[in-house]
């Protein structure tokens, strides 16, 4: 049988688990997420584990080094300045201020520290500062990642030259549903941003937000695209909406968490080398939707009280949860 069908619902374990592919198609990415539950969690399972040890979680630690008054009108995000949500707009932090940030971050037991910024896309002069904040992370031992919204081809270049390991930039959702969530830069802005990073040789962090008021369907096109994608990116985050009061989002329904998890589910089995993190949102989850979570093939997490702006577990029940679950972190 071909890996990832439905076939007889059932995943043949003689054959190899996972192979990679990158011409997932959007009825297979349904087949695959419409499986009956435990035939679904079995494919992820055997996927995840033939290529991770299940017991790891790969730890990041989050920090806002440039906070609010972004341009851009992302439907999900406290940090637009087109909409009222009490995020105040401050100017990008000292270099200094960030590494202390970073040491407290890694004695906390992070492995890689990843740094946000509210931008539409960074200035030429503010990479000068951003490239200081790498080296100075990249220098404790910290693996480093930024998320600084489009970057030009030579933009990428710089920051690959700085020792930048990840650049994250986001999906976000299917190309169909995304003008519903952002109008001011398109779908193939960030496809063409994706290209640049990947050019540089830096590694690609990039997926999504599920609850958005998306499609069963949409969810499914956000995984097909990613897992078609020439080169899987490195590190798939996908968040759950944490609804903002304030955002166009934030008074839509709670979503299901079980269809959450099959997302999860359906980003490992179709990128199986990727990390597949559980990232925004896990405020709002159950220690069990977690747990679901990591049997359904999510091996990171955002590690620390808040994400960006918004609040996260805090460090001691995340601890507690790791070792009731007998997980350790990644080295
Ligand atoms: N401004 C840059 C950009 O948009 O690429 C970087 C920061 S932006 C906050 C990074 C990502 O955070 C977004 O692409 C989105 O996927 C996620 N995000 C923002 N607000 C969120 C929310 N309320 N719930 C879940 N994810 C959110
Ligand atoms: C990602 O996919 N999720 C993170 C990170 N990449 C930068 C951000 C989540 C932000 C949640 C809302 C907030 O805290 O402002
Ligand atoms: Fe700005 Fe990024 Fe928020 Fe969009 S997601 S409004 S680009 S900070």
């Amino acid at each position: 049988m071909t890996i990832g069908t439905a076939e007889n619902g059932r995943f043949s374990s003689t054959k190899l688990a996972g192979a990679v592919r990158h011409d997932w198609t959007r009825a297979e990415v349904r087949a695959l997420s419409d499986l009956p539950f435990p035939d679904l969690i079995y494919q992820a399972q055997t996927v995840h584990r033939a290529y991770f040890d299940p017991a790891e979680i790969q730890v990041s630690t989050l920090l806002s080094i440039k906070t609010g008054g972004c341009p851009e009108d992302c439907a999900y995000c406290p940090q637009s300045a087109q909409f009222d949500t009490g995020v105040k707009a401050e100017k990008l932090m000292d270099v200094e201020a960030v590494l202390s940030e970073a040491r407290a971050a890694k004695d906390a037991g992070a492995s890689r520290f990843c740094m946000g910024a509210a931008w539409r896309s960074p200035k030429d002069r503010d990479l000068d500062k951003v490239c200081a904040m790498i080296e100075g992370v990249r220098a404790m031992g910290l693996e480093t990642c930024v998320t600084l919204g489009m970057l030009t081809a030579p933009q990428a270049q710089r920051l690959k030259q700085s020792g930048l390991d990840y650049y994250n930039h986001n999906l976000d959702t299917s190309p169909e549903y995304y003008g519903r969530i952002i109008t001011t830069r398109t779908y193939q802005d960030r496809l063409d941003t994706l290209d640049h990073v990947r050019g540089a040789g830096i590694n690609v962090c990039c997926g999504g937000i599920v609850g958005m008021g998306e499609s069963a369907d949409d969810r499914v096109g956000m995984i097909a695209t990613l897992a078609s994608l020439p080169v899987h990116p490195e590190s798939v985050p996908i968040n759950m909406l944490v609804q903002v009061e304030g955002t166009p989002l934030s008074t839509g329904e709670t979503f299901d968490a079980i269809e959450f998890v099959r997302t999860i589910a359906a980003a490992r089995i179709t990128m199986p080398r990727s990390m597949v993190r559980l990232s925004a949102g896990r405020e709002d989850m159950t220690d069990e939707m977690q747990a679901l979570c990591f049997i359904a093939g999510a091996n990171s997490i955002f590690y620390g009280p808040k994400l960006l702006t918004t609040p996260n577990p805090a460090a001691d029940h995340d601890k507690h949860l790791m070792n009731r679950l007998g997980l350790r972190p990644m080295a």
